[in-house]
């Protein structure tokens, strides 16, 4: 049996991590996860750590469920793989597909699969791209994003979101997307400015970008109903339905990026649902499978559908489009989800009291702002709570906290200084409560080494521990 030691000295030998800086990860080792059940993960020290971020949004269901392990065994004994190209496909890939469609909003008909969220993504742009140039408008390709999405990190995706440091590496960006202004009232709202009024100027952002470039020009809008590693940043509710209303005016599509808001984190199917607005592509993953399998999904309405299909062949697909095996193991997982209402629960019990639970931090002397929505949360951590500021980018604090959460055995993300959360689906009150407890130690620490000399604190920017 391979000691932790052994594991991070092969690691650090030969494993490049997603979104790392390896020099210092090298010098501090990983943390080495072998074990996990409900909310809570384990690592190789046996150490048992509340996972306030389900994985990477996706553990919705939570930790050890044997039945998702028995589902993906049974069809891996029946049939491991079979492809869906050349008019063949498998049996739970087509099931997945007709309950998907039962599950999304009115006007959904079809769905194509993959294995990411990126690749979803990608799927989406060039469906729409192909769907206008099938309309006779080729010349229709722009797609609107905005500023601090994510979309994903293949070039499309990053090139779609709107993460200044990933389009920085793309050196060579891919064109044809354009960026705006967020619904993110915390840093873009003029002081005193109405929330509601608020969420109209940013979709008004929107129209006056589709009108520089022309709509006849302009393909899609996309969004993530909630954007989520840009830092848990919830529209106003006046936003998403003037979105809508304007793409509909213009005639330009709606692309609702459901990769993390699908499936239950804002206490709807989808996240579109929550927030008022109905789009005509929904991509979706992570919590389609709740991590279980890597698999994702574009659903498309009837209008984007029956446009596509007249145009012949469609020159697009991956080997594991559809995969059995990652289908079945979705199909048992929204039979979790949907057995043990799973959904409602976050729109009508645990959402709300981990909000309840969430705001008794807004007193803290570090916390600018609070904010969540169903089971998504997040905490700005400020250097002056009565005006905002901000700390220094170089003070790395967001970092910091997020360290100390390690330290006290729980997990919470930082981007930048937004201290961000999504726990599994099934937490329980006493585990919110837990979670908020070891969040308040943490802040009185991080604020007690704030006070204290620049010499007293830990070294800023380690990535694990
Ligand atoms: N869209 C959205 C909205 C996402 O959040 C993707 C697309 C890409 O999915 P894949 O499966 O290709 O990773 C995502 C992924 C983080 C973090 O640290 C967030 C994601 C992935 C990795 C890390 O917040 N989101």
């Amino acid at each position: 049996m391979a000691t932790t030691a052994d594991l991070q000295r092969l690691d650090s030998a030969h494993h490049l991590h997603p979104f790392t800086d390896h020099e210092t990860l090298r010098r501090e080792g990983s943390r080495i996860v072998v074990g996990g059940e409900g909310v809570w993960v384990t690592d190789t020290d046996g150490r048992r750590i509340l996972d306030g971020m389900s994985g990477l949004w996706c553990v919705n269901v939570g930790y050890g469920r044997e039945e998702l392990a028995e589902a993906a065994c049974r069809q891996m004994q029946q049939l491991a793989y079979y492809n869906s190209f050349f008019k063949t496909t498998t049996a739970p890939t087509v099931q997945l597909a007709a309950h998907l469609i039962a599950l999304a909003p009115p006007g959904f008909s079809d769905v194509m699969f993959a294995s990411s969220g990126s690749e979803a993504n990608d799927t989406a742009i060039r469906m729409i791209r192909h769907f206008w140039a099938l309309q006779g408008k080729p010349e229709k390709q722009v797609i609107i994003s905005r500023h601090g999405a994510y979309h994903g990190s293949t070039i499309a995706g990053a090139s779609m979101g709107g993460m200044p440091a990933m389009h920085g590496q793309l050196h060579v960006k891919l064109g044809g997307f354009h960026h705006v202004m967020p619904p993110y009232a915390f840093e873009y709202a003029e002081p005193g400015e109405d929330e509601h009024d608020f969420g109209l100027r940013a979709a008004r952002a929107i129209e006056e970008a589709i009108l520089e470039i022309g709509p006849d020009r302009v393909a899609a809008v996309v969004g993530e109903p909630v954007m989520g590693a840009g830092g848990v940043r919830i529209p106003p509710s006046s936003y998403w339905p003037a979105v809508e209303a304007i793409c509909r005016h213009h005639d330009v599509l709606l692309h609702a990026d459901e990769v993390i808001t699908g499936f239950g984190r804002l206490g709807h199917w989808f996240g579109c649902e929550a927030l008022g607005f109905t789009p005509d592509v929904i991509t979706c993953a992570k919590a389609i499978t709740s991590g279980y399998q890597p698999l994702s999904a574009v659903l498309i309405n009837k209008r984007v559908a029956e446009g596509l299909m007249q145009g012949g062949e469609f020159f697009h697909g991956y080997t594991h489009s559809g995969h059995p095996v990652a289908c079945a193991v979705a199909l048992a997982n929204l039979d979790i989800l949907e057995r043990e209402g799973l959904v409602e629960r976050v729109r009508d019990h645990i959402g709300p009291y981990f909000t309840q639970q969430l705001r008794t931090l807004a007193d803290h002397p570090l916390i600018g702002e609070v904010r969540s929505f169903g089971l998504i949360g997040a905490l700005e951590l400020v250097a002056d709570k009565a005006t905002r500021r901000r700390f220094a980018a170089e003070a790395a604090v967001g970092i910091r906290c997020r360290d100390l959460c390690f330290a006290h055995d729980f997990v919470m993300r930082a981007v930048g200084d937004t201290m961000v959360l999504a726990p599994p689906l099934v937490i329980s009150e006493a585990e919110v409560d837990e979670l908020i407890r070891r969040i308040g130690s943490v802040l009185d620490r991080l604020h007690e080494e704030l006070q204290a000399p620049p010499v007293a604190l830990p070294l800023a920017g380690s990535l694990t521990r």
